[in-house]
């Protein structure tokens, strides 16, 4: 199998994360440079029509986008430990959380980037207003991830999951619209200790 990748980007992060979490040291990767376009041509709309990264080639051909879907095929392909959760109550809450965390955190975080700096005014219209408003949108899951984790060591619960590597992914990328957690977030600056002590963060 092969992963379609891109430095600096979130999503494909999140991928190389797991794939790390799971042992998965020898996969082959085609790296994209996003900002030049290399994701912008018909071939690659073949195996993703969004043309978007992370895409997983399977050796058959078989194409799977979504960084969420890719986690559950490798959670179910691969040897490790379980990171979607084994009880049904556990895959339960790390889906949710994982939806949280995508949709309330990293979406937002993505607009105010794409919004506010114009890198893909090529492929899009930026509108500047948007990126202050998506930014305080972003801004206030830290109050909620703030609560989360002042009740539980990780994201999803007590055992490290898949939620955390989209958390600790989209925190990462936050830099690029300077939004940092501060002190009046402890929980999350110490689950952050946490998370970057991890082998896998340097995927
Ligand atoms: N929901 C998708 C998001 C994919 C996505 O937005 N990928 C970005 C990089 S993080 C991308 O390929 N951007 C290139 C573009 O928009 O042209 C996922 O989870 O995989």
């Amino acid at each position: 199998m092969k992963l379609y990748d891109a430095d600096y980007a979130p999503s494909p992060r999140r991928v190389r994360l797991f794939m790390a979490e799971k042992g998965l040291s020898d996969v082959e990767t085609i790296k994209f440079d996003l900002p030049k376009g290399d994701n912008l041509n018909e071939e690659f709309a073949t195996k993703n029509p969004l043309k978007k990264v992370p895409v997983l080639e399977l050796d058959d051909g078989t194409c799977i986008s979504e960084a969420a879907a890719i986690y559950r095929y490798l959670e179910e392909t691969c040897y490790g430990k379980p990171l979607l959760g084994e009880t049904a109550v556990e895959k339960a809450m790390i889906e949710m959380w994982d939806r949280r965390i995508e949709f309330a955190f990293l979406v937002p975080v993505f607009q105010s980037f794409q919004h506010g700096s114009g890198i893909f005014k090529d492929r899009m219209t930026p509108v500047p207003e948007w990126a202050g408003e998506a930014r305080n949108n972003a801004a206030a899951f830290f109050t909620i991830l703030e609560q989360r984790l002042a009740e539980s060591t990780y994201v999803a619960g007590e055992e490290f999951s898949a939620a955390d590597i989209t958390a600790v992914v989209t925190l990462d990328f936050a830099k690029v619209i300077k939004l940092r957690p501060g002190e009046e977030h402890p929980n999350i600056l110490r689950w952050y200790e946490l998370m970057k002590q991890r082998p896998s963060y340097s995927a």
